[in-house]
């Protein structure tokens, strides 16, 4: 082939890399593996994002590297397919999610192979397969089993909009992550999980792994460890006390009031003592009641309160009586939900106070950390709402049976599987639609094979993403999650990249699940990822996001179409840093192709050894690309390449090291260098070949001082490069500053070398 053309090469090696299987990884080996993951895409109906491509070509490039180094790589792919995009278009449609999600992972499947990512695809999965997700149930019985799947009623983030519960992490700003509704407060039975109970070790195993700081510090952040001290204050005339969490038990002399959140039980238990209630305190707590905690914490919002008239608390310090108070700056969930309020230190208590004009003490006694209450660590982190109202998610394995209560489904009974409905609408009770198919929901209970009910909740779509990587290990097995062995073998996962919006969501729920199995001996590892890294996003070519309405996408297909896969990739990854936000360019597309065309050109021109300096550059080039893909410095790897390129256009280049530079070139761009590779006589694929070794003696630039005599007198000495032509060595040494200032114009006669000793201009 004279020409490059990426439409004849592209698709053809896609086949043949597939049919020989290069990117399986062997569950048997004795190589040493590595276990590369990106976070596996919710396939969506508007198919593949250019955003997908840049991460998954990043973690290509790193496994494609790590199997030319001789590791065994583990690089798999599936589908996070349950959740409410699938869920609403069928609603619309009257079209089965489970069609939907077919049509859908078929598009992206294709898409992604178009790519040329080196996926292990006999490794596939999809949560919404029963298969898969009878063991996303049967992780659910252990957690039931353990005590720690409860079902409580919560006050819980009500989507009016989508009719569906929220956790925490899904309200961003008071609205729904999802649709953009103002988020309501509703009373619901939920399953929850109970996360906080491995809330210290979420936070102090933090410490082993390597994440990027900023994503351990957002975890660390949204567990909210805190040290402090819990102290009684005593009612009076009243036996109860209430108690206060305080990280500054030394401000306790200065405490002047106390603040109940208006939730809190013991404003209930007062009723009858306080003496405003039915005029002021009744009407403040169910005001506060629809108010989310961030309305509630709003450092501007003008603070509300009321005072608890007719009771007094007695401060352990001083012993004085001091009022109590209901504000909803105090939130029911954290720490105790009451605080004693120090104005005089706490910029809060300092705002309160003085607008409801309670006493400010400036110079109170210090007290000592250990002089009253007990010392006592909190955390912000909240149980997990696990269940979802809604069709398009794992039926949570339980039954309600009338004599013996809550009964999980039997293990040998999984899966629970979703049946067919003709209507995917939620109920306006917001029971998901399952409530309505009767045929299903009326069961046997297990034990005394009475009549009862299955639970007809669902489980949030973080719940088969909580524990995809241990199915990639062993994604058939039929009689346990994953093979011991197998586990043992390709666990924890070496590096795993991903979005930002998943650090205290997605993250962090696996995090939780994974040492749950290790906790049970289930899985060999305390952490599931030993790295985590992630990437910036891809913005439309005006800075803002892709979206539909704005119609300013950038549709994949039509630039591989175009310009090829190789483009696209190398153009995706030469955008920007990694790790921040690009801009799409529209014209970005012509260079990276370009630069191609000229790697094409230079086979066409090949000699039998390479100039000194084609030599030593792609020396350089061999390390800095190998070094800046390990530190995910893509961009600059390819602008590296792209120097030596120019080199190679002016110079000899040797069969044997341009075939080097293909093989660098190889992670980055598959497809072309493949090509070039066979071409050249090779017989086997180049992406199993060996990375090229870095000659170190090739590295340093040899300077050496030569003296400089003009007209046999010493003038000067200068540095040069020893590996330098003695031409360029004689030009640099004219032009010098010194040398001029001592020829002064006249004209050089003849100019003298002896290597690497002395030059004599004579003039
Ligand atoms: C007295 C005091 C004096 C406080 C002072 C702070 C400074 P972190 O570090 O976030 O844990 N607090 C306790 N429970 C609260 C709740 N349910 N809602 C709102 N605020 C609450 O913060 C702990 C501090 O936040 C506690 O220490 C308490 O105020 C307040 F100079 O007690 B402090
Ligand atoms: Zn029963």
């Amino acid at each position: 082939m004279k020409e490059y053309d990426h439409k004849k090469i592209e698709k053809k090696w896609q086949d043949i890399w597939e049919k020989k299987g290069i990117y399986r990884a062997q569950d048997k080996s004795k190589k040493p593996k590595f276990y590369g993951l990106i976070e596996f895409p919710y396939p969506s109906g508007a198919g593949m994002h250019v955003g997908h491509i840049r991460s998954n070509t990043a973690m290509d490039i790193i496994v494609r590297k790590r199997r030319m180094e001789s590791f065994n790589v583990l690089y798999p792919i599936g589908w996070d397919a349950f959740g409410l995009p699938t869920e609403n278009y069928a609603i619309k449609t009257g079209i089965a999610p489970s069609k939907v999600t077919k049509q859908n992972t078929d598009i992206f499947r294709k898409q992604l192979k178009a790519i040329g990512f080196s996926f292990d695809w006999s490794r596939e999965i999809d949560t919404t397969d029963p298969k898969y997700y009878k063991w996303t149930q049967w992780i659910f019985l252990q957690f039931l089993k353990n005590g720690l799947a409860y079902k409580a009623k919560m006050t819980i983030n009500w989507c009016p909009k989508d009719k569906i519960g929220l956790a925490n992490e899904e309200v961003v700003g008071g609205v729904c992550e999802r649709c953009g509704m103002q988020v309501e407060k509703r009373e619901k039975e939920q399953w929850m999980l109970a996360i906080t109970k491995y809330a210290d070790r979420l936070d102090k195993d933090l410490d082993e792994v390597d994440y990027l700081p900023q994503i351990k510090l957002a975890q660390r952040n949204w567990i909210g460890k805190s040290d402090g001290t819990e102290i009684d204050f005593k009612i009076k005339g009243h036996d109860s006390v209430i108690k206060v969490f305080t990280t500054r038990p030394d401000t306790i002399f200065g405490a002047t009031y106390l603040v109940l959140a208006p939730e809190h039980e013991m404003v209930q238990k007062l009723k009858s003592q306080i003496t405003n209630w039915s005029e002021e305190v009744e009407k403040y707590v169910k005001e506060v009641k629809n108010k989310t905690d961030i309305e509630r914490t709003n450092e501007d919002k003008v603070k509300t309160g009321i005072e608890l008239k007719g009771i007094k608390a007695i401060n352990p310090a001083n012993k004085e009586g001091i009022p109590v108070w209901v504000a909803d700056y105090v939130l029911p969930h954290y720490g105790t939900g009451a605080i004693m309020a120090v104005p005089a230190d706490d910029e809060r208590d300092r705002e309160f106070a003085e607008k409801f004009k309670l006493p400010i003490i400036k110079d109170y006694k210090k007290a000592g950390f250990e002089d009253f209450g007990k010392r006592i660590t909190k955390f912000k982190l909240r149980d997990w709402v696990f269940s979802r109202q809604r069709y398009w998610g794992e039926p949570i394995p339980v039954v309600f049976c009338d004599k013996c209560g809550t009964i999980p489904v039997p293990e040998k009974d999984l899966p629970v599987e979703l049946p067919k409905v003709k209507n995917y609408q939620p109920t306006d009770s917001g029971e998901s639609p399952l409530a309505n198919i009767s045929k299903w929901v009326n069961t046997k209970c297990p034990k005394c094979k009475g009549k009862a009910k299955r639970e007809t909740d669902t489980m949030p779509n973080w719940a088969g993403s909580s524990w995809y990587y241990l199915r990639y290990v062993d994604t058939k097995n039929k009689k346990e999650f994953a093979d011991k062995k197998n586990l043992k073998y390709w666990t924890p996962v070496d590096w795993y990249n991903g979005g930002n919006e998943h650090t205290t969501l997605h993250l962090l729920y696996s995090r939780f699940w994974h040492k749950f199995l290790f906790d049970l001996k289930l899985v060999p590892t305390g952490e599931p990822y030993k790295k985590r890294t992630s990437h910036g996003m891809i913005l439309a070519d005006d800075g803002t996001k892709f979206s539909k309405s704005k119609g300013n996408g950038v549709n994949p297909e039509d630039v591989v179409k175009n310009y090829g896969a190789d483009s696209l990739r190398l153009y995706e990854m030469f955008m920007g840093p990694f790790d921040q936000a690009v801009s799409w360019n529209r014209d970005g597309m012509v260079g990276p192709r370009r630069f191609l065309e000229r790697v094409w050109k230079i086979s066409q021109k090949l000699s039998k050894n390479s100039s000194l300096s084609v030599l030593k550059l792609l020396n350089k080039t061999i390390k800095k690309v190998g070094e800046d893909i390990d530190a995910m410095r893509f961009n600059t790897a390819i602008s590296s390449m792209m120097v030596l390129v120019n080199e190679m256009d002016k110079e000899e280049v040797g069969v044997k090291d341009y075939k080097k530079f293909l093989q660098i070139l190889a992670p980055f761009a598959p497809h072309i260098t493949e090509e070039l590779w066979n071409m050249l006589g090779e017989k086997k694929t180049v992406h199993l070949s060996l990375w090229p070794k870095v000659d170190e003696s090739l590295l340093e630039d040899k300077e050496i001082k030569i003296v400089v005599q003009i007209n046999g007198k010493v003038r000067t000495e200068i540095m040069i490069n020893v590996d330098e032509s003695e031409e360029e060595i004689k030009k640099q040494v004219i032009s010098n500053d010194i040398v001029l200032k001592f020829t002064n114009g006249g004209e050089v006669k003849k100019v003298i070398y002896v290597k690497n000793r002395l030059i004599n201009i004579v003039l």
